[in-house]
C-alpha cells in the first residue's frame, strides 16, 4: 500500500458536504476564472459523484470561460447528458456555492459583491476545494475547506472521494478526470506515486494517455507556424547574462507560441514583442526555463510588471510565464520611407527600428534582476 493511500483524509469534509448537498435547493460549481482542465475535470467530477450519491440533486457546473486548452478537451469529450451541461449564468440566488482548484472568492468572477461587513448577500454557504497553497485570507468567505496542497491537482482530489467511497466515475468524465491529471502534472512530470495511482484507476477503464494528449492542442494554424518560425529568423544577436542564454525577437502575433518556440529551440530566457503600429503601442511576452527560475531567482511577472510601468503600460504573470504591455516612444525610422513602398515594408521598418531601441532595454532590466 502506498504511503499515499489514506482516502480518510476526505472523510469529515465529504460528510459535511454531502450533509449540506441534501438540505440545499440551489447548489452551484463553478472555478476558478479561465478554468484550466484541472478547473473543468474536477466540477464535471464531483457533479457527477454526487448524481451517484443524491440522484435527485441538481447541481449545475458554472464555468462562464474555459482556457484554450479546456476548450479543446470539451470539444473533444463532451458528450450528451445532464452531467456534461456547463452553464454560463449566475442564478440569483445560490444556496451553496462550492469552488474547485481556487478558494479565493476573488478568483471566480462572481457578479455578487462583498458587502462593507463582509457578506455577500445572494450567497448562503461557500465551500472549497482546494490544491493550492492558501492563506487565511483568502478563505476566509468559505464555511468549509477542503485544501490539499501536496495534491498535484484538484482532480486527484475528486478521483479520491469516488476511490474512498468505493465508486467508480462515469467513462465519459473519466476522460476529462485523466486530462486534468496530465495537465496539472505537466504530463506526469510532477507526479509522485499517488498521482499514477490515481491515473491508473482511469486507465483500467481503457482511456489512453495518447488519446487525451491528442485533444489538449489544437493542430497549429499556418499563422502561428509562420509567428513561430519568423521569431527565429529575427533573432538578431544571442545575449548572455550570466550563463543564461537569452533571445529576443518580434512577431504581428502568437508571441506568447512564439516564445516558448524559442526555449524550445535552446534558449533559456525568450522575450518576444508585438508591436501594434497604428496605436503606437506594443504587448510582450516572456518564457524562462524553470530550473533558471531557482538557480538565479528570476521572476518575469516581476520583470514585466516592472518594464511595462518604465514603458508608460503594465505587465504581471507568473516567474516563468508573463507579459506586458506599453507605449511606444516616437521614433525617426532610420531608413526614410518612400510613401509609395507597400505597407508591409513600411511595417517591417517600424519594427526593425523599435526593437532596435527596445532590445538594450529590455537586457538592461534583465541584468539588473539577475542576482
Ligand atoms: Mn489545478
Amino acid at each position: 500500500m502506498s504511503k499515499y493511500s489514506n482516502f480518510l483524509i476526505h472523510e469529515s469534509f465529504l460528510t459535511q458536504l454531502t450533509e449540506i448537498i441534501d438540505s440545499s435547493e440551489t447548489i452551484v460549481i463553478v472555478a476558478h476564472t479561465n478554468a484550466d482542465p484541472d478547473a473543468l475535470a474536477s466540477a464535471l467530477g464531483l457533479r457527477a459523484l454526487f448524481a451517484q450519491i443524491l440522484p435527485s440533486k441538481k447541481i449545475e457546473v458554472l464555468l462562464p470561460k474555459l482556457n484554450t486548452v479546456a476548450r479543446n478537451v470539451w470539444k473533444r469529450f463532451q458528450f450528451d447528458s445532464p452531467l456534461c451541461e456547463i452553464s454560463t449564468d449566475w442564478p440569483p440566488h445560490i444556496d451553496l456555492l462550492i469552488i474547485l482548484d481556487a478558494t479565493d472568492y476573488e478568483l471566480i468572477n462572481s457578479p455578487y459583491p462583498i458587502t462593507p461587513e463582509g457578506k455577500i448577500e445572494e450567497i448562503q454557504h461557500i465551500y472549497a476545494i482546494d490544491h493550492h497553497n492558501v492563506s487565511e485570507d483568502e478563505s476566509k468567505y468559505c464555511s468549509a475547506t477542503h485544501i490539499l496542497p501536496d495534491y498535484s491537482s484538484a482532480t486527484e482530489i475528486i478521483i479520491e472521494f469516488y476511490r474512498y467511497l468505493q465508486l467508480e466515475p462515469d467513462f465519459n468524465i473519466s476522460k476529462f478526470l485523466l486530462a486534468g491529471i496530465i495537465t496539472d502534472t505537466g504530463h506526469f512530470r510532477y507526479a509522485n506515486s499517488r498521482t499514477l495511482d490515481n491515473a491508473k484507476i482511469l486507465l483500467d477503464k481503457g482511456l489512453l494517455i495518447a488519446e487525451i494528449n491528442n485533444a489538449l492542442y489544437n493542430r497549429m494554424g499556418r499563422s502561428e507556424k509562420i509567428a513561430r518560425i519568423k521569431a527565429a529568423m529575427r533573432i538578431t544577436q544571442l545575449h548572455y547574462v550570466k550563463q543564461i542564454v537569452v533571445a529576443i525577437s518580434h512577431v504581428s502575433s502568437f508571441e506568447a507560441s512564439a516564445c516558448k518556440a524559442l526555449l524550445d529551440l535552446g534558449a533559456d530566457i525568450s522575450f518576444i514583442i508585438a508591436f501594434e503600429r497604428k496605436q503606437m503601442k506594443f504587448r510582450m511576452s516572456g518564457r524562462a526555463r524553470e530550473e533558471l527560475i531557482q538557480k538565479y531567482h528570476i521572476n518575469l511577472g516581476e520583470f514585466m510588471q516592472q518594464f511595462g510601468k518604465l514603458c508608460g503600460g503594465a505587465g504581471g504573470g507568473h516567474a516563468g510565464a508573463a507579459g506586458c504591455y506599453g507605449e511606444l516612444p516616437p521614433l525617426e525610422l532610420q531608413h526614410p520611407v518612400d510613401p509609395s513602398k507597400s505597407r508591409g515594408l513600411k511595417k517591417e521598418i517600424f519594427d526593425a527600428t523599435h526593437f532596435a531601441q527596445m532590445e538594450p532595454k529590455i537586457l538592461k532590466l534583465l541584468r539588473e534582476m539577475v542576482k
